[in-house]
């Protein structure tokens, strides 16, 4: 009954208004299942390629080749396989693309058929799909990490570093978190407003960057926390992604807004300050994924104290994420779908993850779309921690408001995964 019995694929549109792919795909027992491959701005080298048009339209952009492809070769080979048996599918998936980074039928393509296959398989079975995932294994409700200030790629690069973040590390529940950081991202508005800094907002919802330093954002997000009721560090900490990969440049990190230029160890030195200084709790590619050995120090220096996650370096990628544990570079793993390019193989690297003792958030990208799929992924994998942009902008809200629905839903049987010690 499970068996897939046809396929559509169409061009949808993502939140920065850019095509992107949608599968959606039928079983013999007339439920439905849907996929939507997001999209990134600041790519890892590594990651899975999507693929585009290139030419004039839509800058480029358009997905007419995935979809020829995801109608002429995907749909024909999968018609007739269980949906259940999402591994299987993906491996044929990964053969009929045939290429080590799905370039040739597009990760676009392959992971929203990925995604529709998992989607019908849970609808199928009648069980919301964190519940699906999770089977009889542990789930929870993930802390999220939430954007305050938008910058890097993401913000025309008004500042260098790209995510400006809070944890509500003193919340006790997803729908307590997000009351939190309500208010921090409220007050940061009004914080700006008042110095006639408020631009607008980022591709993700933060609030435009109008500041002359990288330190100016930390100073006002700490004076956000405090202005929202909240003392910084014990109940609010900041996360920032450096999204340092964007900005390195010949052995070289290039701070723009600073009008600075610092080698590895300068520019992690920096970061140490910033560590002493402020309430900070995680930071996201903090050196560039080509500076391994950068990361490796910075993970000796300051993995003791904070949350090191790898995105650009390790793309959600099994195989470098048990590389990266044997040389002792991060200690965390930002886990994007669409990196990879299936499910299984993000399954595969949640599991690697947790296998050598590092934390993993699952996380959206800066191209979204109103597809709540990660809240159930990080719910059902029992992730440990959600990001998906800021607390604005609908495709951002429909994450968060679905973690609400997860947690009301499931009464008390589903615990609140804060892993983040109060800091004294
Ligand atoms: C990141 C993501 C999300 P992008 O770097 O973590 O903020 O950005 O999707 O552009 O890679
Ligand atoms: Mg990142």
């Amino acid at each position: 009954m499970s068996q897939i019995q046809s396929i559509v694929a169409r061009r949808i549109w993502d939140s920065r208004g850019i095509p992107t792919v949608e599968v959606e795909l039928a079983l013999e027992d007339g439920t439905i299942g849907r996929g939507i491959a997001p999209a990134g701005a600041s790519r890892g080298q590594h990651e899975a390629l999507e693929l585009r048009d290139a030419g004039e339209a839509f800058g480029g952009k358009d997905v007419q080749q995935a979809l020829q492809g995801l109608r002429h070769e995907i749909a024909p080979a999968l018609l007739g396989m269980d949906a259940r048996e999402q591994a299987a599918v993906d491996q044929r998936l990964i053969e009929l693309d045939g290429t080590p980074n799905k370039s040739r039928l597009g990760a676009n393509a392959i992971v929203a058929t990925s995604m529709a296959v998992l989607n019908a398989a849970a609808n199928s079975a009648c069980k919301p799909l964190w519940r699906y995932l999770a089977g009889d294994a542990a789930a929870s409700l993930p802390m999220p990490q939430i954007q305050i200030f938008g910058g890097g790629a993401h913000a025309g690069r008004r500042v260098d570093v790209q995510d400006f973040m809070v944890i509500a590390i003193g919340a006790t529940s997803f729908e307590q978190s997000l009351e939190m950081t309500a208010e921090v991202y409220r007050h940061a508005g009004l914080l700006m407003q008042r110095k006639g800094t408020l631009m607008g907002v980022a591709d993700e919802g933060g609030w435009w960057p109008a500041f002359s330093k990288n330190e100016q954002a930390l100073d006002t997000l700490v004076a956000a926390i405090e202005a929202a009721g909240y003392t910084p560090g014990l109940d609010v900490g900041i996360a920032l992604d450096i999204a340092a990969s964007e900005f390195f440049a010949d052995g070289k990190y290039r701070l723009a807004l600073d009008n600075r230029s610092l080698d590895s160890n300068g520019f992690a030195e920096l970061l140490m300050r910033w560590i002493e200084q402020y309430p900070i709790v995680s930071i996201e590619d903090p050196l560039s994924e080509s500076d391994e050995q950068g990361l490796i120090d910075f993970t000796r220096e300051a993995g003791h104290r904070i949350q090191i996650v790898g995105d650009d370096y390790l793309v959600t990628d099994a195989t470098r994420i048990r590389a990266a544990a044997a040389c002792g570079a991060c200690n965390t793993v930002l886990i994007k779908p669409n990196q990879i390019g299936t499910m299984t193989e993000t399954r595969a690297a949640i599991d690697a993850a947790k296998a050598v003792g590092y934390k993993t958030i699952v996380s959206a990208r800066s191209g979204e779309t109103e597809d709540t799929m990660i809240v159930h992924l990080a719910t059902g994998w029992d992730a440990g921690q959600l990001k998906v942009g800021s607390f604005a902008r609908s495709e951002r809200m429909a994450k968060w408001n679905e973690g609400i629905r997860i947690e009301t839903s499931s009464g008390a049987s589903l615990p609140f995964a804060n892993g983040f010690r109060r800091m004294a």
